[in-house]
């Protein structure tokens, strides 16, 4: 059986977690008169696929603006998120903490977004949301690490249904970049051909030059 104490490395052994951190916010529609707050927000980690992200996670640390009373916030099990009120925006740390306590915590820093972009965004009634895709990548896990993280998924892991939406953002993403690319071999042909024909205007006025310099070789001027 497999121990919180099975501490060996499996060498050459890698396993990437997807995950989603974020925030989301809502505006009251107006500023609380009794503490000047205006918004409803949540800031969170959760997996990007259909998964127990608490069979790998021990604990999410979220440190908050220090105008918050007790600033840091512990979550000891999914969801990792928590909600609050607020008025303004600012950087939130957010530290993960692994099953396997010899496993180095990975910090995140996310920018609390109240605002949507645009003007009169006070105004907007549109929930905000400020979320981002990453990777977490286990080399050389415990026996123990990687057991928890293997076990956390199904035979057939999915994709989370409300991340759905980032298959949708991958796919624009690699149709830019192949039309990118695409663009960038198309200027290099027309680049090309334009400098050859440039060289090729060149020689031919150096050609006419040593021409009408009866006497010159071609050698002085090239
Ligand atoms: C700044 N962006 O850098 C600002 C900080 C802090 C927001 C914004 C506190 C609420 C409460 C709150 O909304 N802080 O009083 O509990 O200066």
């Amino acid at each position: 059986m497999t121990t919180n104490n099975d501490s060996t490395r499996v060498k050459g052994t890698s396993i990437v977690k997807a995950i989603i951190y974020g925030n989301t916010a809502k505006y009251f529609g107006q500023k609380r008169s009794e503490d000047g707050h205006t918004h409803k927000w949540s800031v969170y980690v959760k997996p990007y696929l259909d998964e127990d992200i608490g069979t790998w996670v021990k604990k999410v640390h979220f440190k908050l603006h220090d105008s918050y009373e007790t600033p840091t916030r512990v979550v000891q099990k999914p969801p990792f998120e928590i909600s609050e009120t607020g008025w303004g925006e600012f950087e939130l740390v957010i530290k993960i903490f692994f099953q396997d306590t010899s496993e180095r915590p990975v910090t995140l820093y996310h920018v609390l977004k109240l605002y949507s972009n645009g003007s009169d965004s006070e105004l907007n009634e549109q929930p905000v949301l400020s979320e981002f895709y990453e990777e977490i990548i286990f080399q050389d896990p415990s026996t123990y690490m990687k057991y928890v993280l293997n076990d956390s998924l199904s035979n057939n892991p999915q994709i989370a249904k409300e991340n759905l939406h980032y298959e949708e953002i991958k796919k624009n993403t690699v149709n830019q970049l192949v039309k990118a690319r695409k663009k960038v071999q198309d200027l290099t042909v027309l680049y090309k051909e334009r400098l050859k024909k440039l060289r090729e205007t060149i020689d031919k006025y150096k050609d006419e030059i040593c021409a009408l310099q009866s006497q010159c070789s071609s050698s002085t001027l090239r």
